[in-house]
């Protein structure tokens, strides 16, 4: 039996989907699993799968710590920047730990369709997952559209199934984050837009952040919003705010994610010469915080009372303080 361990997001599932796909056509047997949503470790659970397997395929999987003592043939394939794995037993396949740009392998789909020269709707999925609209204007974007012409759903149906496909590792919900391969190599994409339990999950997403906006003032130029959810909606919820609702900059905190805080702060892309969100979290990372981003978001992991220190920090970044 071959293992396919894949990372919990859209790129992740439609990544394990692809390599499935290509053992269920040379009759081998395989099973999938994902680690636990947000820790990138593997836990004892899936330790004990790997041992059952004859080999193992990791896809989207930032953790190349994991080939470590593993003791068995192993394919590892990814798209984020890493030193490359060489090591005996190990296939190590990433083309932008050989040098190659990110932005002609926007996902972990995308390399594996290039290696085995076939595209498909999943393909696509992945990348749109990982890069959202951004993609269509990198060198990847002519073959997405292509591939999206030629199939049956329009743009703005891809983009709620990728919403769709997402809702599980949201809700935290690790049995639907795997059994969402499966689903992917037994329906149609058209049939996938009506799975009920996707459906569900998308709505009781839309209405935790429904109740989280409410306690919003309109007038403020950095929006806070407080709240406790033990749905991973917190990066959601700071995109709504600056890209929907068009405010400057939001700090978006959830109190109480399974006994952890939660912070998450996006500016609007036009104050990115103003407020600089790379020393932030240069600051912070300074003071031990396990924060992390790019220019305009950043989002940190922090005990519940040490939240606030992370908080003014933020806040004297915005002001300039
Ligand atoms: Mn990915």
């Amino acid at each position: 039996m071959i293992l396919i361990v894949h990372h919990w997001d859209v790129d992740g599932i439609c990544s394990a989907a692809l390599i499935a796909r290509e053992l269920i056509q040379e009759g081998i047997e395989w099973k999938n699993c994902s680690p636990t949503i947000g820790k990138f470790i593997l836990n004892e659970r899936i330790k004990k799968k790997i041992q059952k397997a004859e080999r193992v395929i990791f896809v989207d999987l930032n953790m190349p710590h994991v080939i470590k003592g593993l003791l068995k043939p192993a394919l590892f394939i990814d798209h984020h920047i890493q030193n490359p794995i060489r090591e005996k037993d190990i296939t190590y396949i990433n083309p932008i730990a050989e040098g190659r740009s990110p932005d002609e392998f926007p996902s972990a789909t995308w390399v594996i369709s290039d290696w085995l020269s076939k595209w498909n709707l999943w393909s696509v999925l992945g990348a749109i997952g990982d890069k959202g609209g951004a993609v269509f204007h990198t060198p990847a974007g002519q073959k997405i559209r292509e591939i999206i012409s030629r199939s049956d759903l329009t743009e703005s149906e891809i983009f709620q199934l990728v919403s769709m496909i997402n809702s599980s590792q949201i809700l935290m919900d690790q049995k639907g984050v795997e059994d969402a391969v499966s689903a992917l190599l037994h329906f149609t994409p058209i049939e996938l837009l009506g799975n009920d339990k996707w459906i569900r999950n998308l709505e009781v997403i839309e209405k935790e952040i429904e109740k989280v906006f409410m306690s919003i003032n309109p007038e403020d130029e950095l929006v806070e919003i407080e709240f406790r959810s033990q749905y991973n909606i917190i990066s959601r919820i700071a995109r709504l705010a600056v890209w929907k609702l068009g405010f400057n900059g939001i700090i978006a905190v959830n109190k109480d994610f399974w006994g952890e805080a939660q912070l998450y702060f996006r500016i609007n892309p036009d104050l990115v010469k103003r407020v600089d969100v790379h020393g932030l979290i240069r600051k912070l990372v300074d003071k031990n915080f396990n924060a992390g981003g790019k220019e305009d978001v950043m989002g940190v992991v922090c005990p519940p009372e040490r939240i606030d220190e992370v908080r003014s920090m933020v806040k004297d970044a915005f002001y300039e303080k």
